[in-house]
């Protein structure tokens, strides 16, 4: 069933400008005329719009921009990531459902994501706010048979994944800030929080957020991140499909994954790189321990930062933020 809507809506998608009769399709997917009839309808219902002309045959027109577990199974591109969708209107932290599905035992790559959250969570407990349609608020749990001091070097595979989407879908130029943000034109377009249950020696699984802003305008940012936050609609004066955009960065992010698992982390360090904010600038940098300023030297095959501090000696850093 699902895999014969998935096969109707990439033959609509091929065929989005001209017409396609209800016979064509049911010999190319094996069912009935009255069948594809009905998936018809069924589409129409989660938003899909099709224009049906007797004679003539099938066109959609709109595809849908309603984020639901139907419209982001339909379509998706992802062989193993999704597979296992939870879709909240509402809900306080996608993180938190993912830490509980993950508990119980949900399988690697099931995602988790809300229209709104009423408590989104940034790192060291700060608040991500995430307005009602108007970004992507996601979680991934994940079961990578990695040591639990290799997990760093997934939030910014993370970031590298979503700054390709950004940059392929938008033709805006983003970048990263080590270790979590993305940014457009020195704004926060997108944090990412990685939070993991581990043993010694091995994780036992990971809950990957991802935050993307999108439709909001300056006006409906909340006052708090006006200065220092910006949406792909800000920044693009375009409203764009979040459904479509949940979908591209998964299928970027299943790819990126899979070679990761293959090849290590060499070609994510370079990408990553590409994208880097301020390397080879002087900084201030805040640690547990300290405040001080110091170049932005690049990353470590772990993951870590370096820098270069005043008296040039070199350091790895692992948790500190770069000030703005
Ligand atoms: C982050 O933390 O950037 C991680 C954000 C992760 C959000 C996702 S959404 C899905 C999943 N569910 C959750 O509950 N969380 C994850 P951090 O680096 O600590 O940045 C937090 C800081 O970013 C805040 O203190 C604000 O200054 C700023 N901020 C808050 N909301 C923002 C937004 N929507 N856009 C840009 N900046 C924001």
């Amino acid at each position: 069933m699902e895999s014969t809507r998935n096969l109707l809506i990439e033959i609509l998608e091929k065929n989005k400008n001209n017409y396609i009769s209800g016979e064509q399709m049911s010999k190319m997917l094996g069912i009935s005329r009255t069948a594809v009839w009905k998936h018809m309808k069924e589409l129409q219902k989660d938003g899909y719009e099709i224009e049906g002309i007797s004679k003539k045959g099938y066109k959609i027109t709109q595809f849908p921009s309603k984020v639901s577990v139907n419209t982001l199974q339909w379509g998706s591109k992802t062989k193993w990531l999704g597979k296992t969708l939870i879709h909240k209107h509402s809900t306080g932290s996608t993180q938190i459902i993912g830490h509980q599905l993950a508990v119980e035992g949900t399988p690697h790559g099931t995602v988790v994501v809300a229209d709104v959250q009423t408590e989104g969570k940034g790192r060291f407990d700060r608040k991500w706010h995430s307005s009602n349609n108007k970004g992507i608020w996601m979680s991934i749990v994940l079961r990578p048979n990695l040591l639990p001091n290799q997990a760093p070097q997934i939030t910014l595979l993370a970031a590298t994944v979503i700054a390709d989407v950004i940059k392929s879908k938008t033709g805006l130029s983003p970048n990263i800030k080590w270790p979590n943000d993305v940014l457009i034109n020195n704004k926060k377009v997108s944090g990412i929080l990685t939070e993991m249950q581990a043993e010694q020696d091995r994780i036992q699984y990971m809950v990957l957020g991802i935050g993307i802003n999108i439709n909001q305008s300056v006006e409906t940012l909340a006052n708090d991140i006006k200065a220092s936050a910006t949406s792909l609609r800000i920044e693009s004066t375009i409203e764009w499909n979040i459904r479509d955009l949940i979908q591209e960065t998964l299928a970027h992010f299943e790819q990126a994954y899979d070679s990761f698992i293959d090849e290590g982390f060499s070609p994510i360090k370079s990408k990553w790189e590409s994208y880097a904010y301020m390397i080879g600038q002087s900084v201030r940098i805040k640690t547990f321990k300290k405040e001080t300023t110091a170049q932005l030297i690049g990353i470590k095959e772990d993951g870590a930062l370096i820098i270069k501090n005043e008296d040039g000696s070199h350091e790895s850093l692992y948790s500190a933020e770069i000030q703005w």
